[in-house]
């Protein structure tokens, strides 16, 4: 490529305010990069107030016609339901078939913080299915006491694919640390690649059941993944054992609720929300997005922590193929937190998105 095109679509809340920290970033890396230009593109709760779409066929078509990868903030989506409102992020999951969320959450070493737990696991969500088909139904029974029902979907090719790239990461982290441990880098981490199926099968036998087989499939129908173990955690238990020793999980791979929730869980761990980064990946089209919501108790304050986004668009470029840049960026948001001269509250700091933003800067 001699030019990237990237949509940027902020949305709502603090998505307004971390998403141009992440633009800075990627301005910043200059021509370690091809030349760069940034789409703005509407989407969220604001827009369909706005307009009464909260996703622009417009958006959609510039980020399939002409955008070569996108970042997307947060959506502020209300929790009653709302006449023609859908949530615009699950939407376009569906839309550009984006059907993992890969979410790594690492510990970091923040000084004269109280200490989180030795942390690097990478949760795979699937991204299309499970209970975000949202076919739900609601009746009144006879005696006038309502009744509702969700539909879940598991699909065996869905659960395959979101199995086959937990594996393929498992075997590129199993291959990145025996690179570092030959270069003579601390590794903490010395068993072998592994991947976590979480399921609730022993209760949802036939649905979870499908997700579980699936995933175990494809481990068992090749020699690719020998390395690579695989094993199974209920999913509550996945939860107890994550805030018990979360050293011991390298690769989780869930369906879509499920994986939700432990990765918001397991940014507990780390420190915060504000700093775990995720992309929605598909075959052919990749859109960087912070774990996090849009905070509605924070926004509007400059107070919200833009690593979490800076992160994303670091992990949009590797997996555009501009692996050194991105680690230039991790790096350097790296040092920010080892200094920790330059927090945001929710680390116990009291500097602003853009002091850090510009911290991260300096250090590129
Ligand atoms: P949230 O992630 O917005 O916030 C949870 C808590 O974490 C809040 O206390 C918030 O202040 C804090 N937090 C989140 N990001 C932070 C950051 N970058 N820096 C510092 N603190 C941060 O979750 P919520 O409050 O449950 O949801 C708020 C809204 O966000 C809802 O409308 C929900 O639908 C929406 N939401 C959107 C997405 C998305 O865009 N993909 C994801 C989750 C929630
Ligand atoms: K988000
Ligand atoms: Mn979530």
């Amino acid at each position: 490529r001699t030019a990237l095109k990237l949509g940027m679509i902020p949305a709502d809340g603090i998505g307004k305010e971390v998403l141009p920290a992440a633009q800075r970033v990627l301005e910043a890396l200059g021509s370690s990069i091809p030349k760069t230009t940034f789409i703005p593109l509407q989407a969220g709760w604001e827009e369909f107030n706005r307009n009464g779409k909260a996703l622009p066929d417009e958006t959609v078509k510039i980020l399939k016609e002409e955008c070569d990868g996108a970042m997307f903030g947060s959506v502020s989506s209300p929790s009653h339901k709302v006449a023609g409102y859908s949530s615009p992020i699950v939407a376009l999951r569906k839309h550009l078939d984006l059907y993992a969320n890969v979410r790594p959450v690492s510990s970091v070493s923040i000084p004269n913080q109280k200490s989180y737990h030795q942390c690097d696991m990478v949760i795979v969500r699937e991204n299309t299915e499970c209970l975000y088909i949202k076919k739900e139904e609601i009746s009144t029974n006879p005696d006038g006491s309502k009744k509702a029902i969700a539909y879940r979907q598991i699909t065996s090719n869905a659960s395959s694919r979101i199995g086959k790239m937990a594996f393929e990461i498992a075997l590129r982290r199993g291959a990145e640390r025996e690179a570092a441990r030959k270069a003579g880098k601390e590794v903490w981490w010395n068993g072998e690649p592994k991947v976590t199926i979480v399921h609730k099968s022993n209760v949802l036998s036939v649905t979870d059941g499908l997700f579980r087989e699936s995933v175990r499939a494809v481990k068992e129908g090749t020699d690719r993944y020998n390395g690579v173990k695989m094993e199974e955690q209920l999913v509550d238990s996945m939860v107890y054992r994550m805030f018990r020793e979360p050293e011991i999980f390298d690769v989780a791979v869930a369906p879509n609720l499920y994986g939700d929730i432990i990765s918001d869980g397991a940014a507990a761990l780390v420190g915060s929300l504000g700093l775990v980064p995720s992309i929605n990946a598909g075959d052919d089209f990749v859109m960087g997005e912070p774990v996090h919501g849009s905070a509605p108790d924070i926004e509007g304050q400059n107070i919200a922590n833009p690593i979490a986004s800076i992160r994303s668009a670091a992990l949009l470029l590797s997996s555009l193929g501009y692996v050194e840049p991105a680690s230039r960026i991790n790096a350097a948001v790296d040092t920010v937190l080892a200094e920790g001269e330059y927090l945001t509250p929710d680390l116990g700091g009291k500097s602003s998105t853009t002091d850090v933003t510009d911290a991260v800067l300096k250090r590129l």
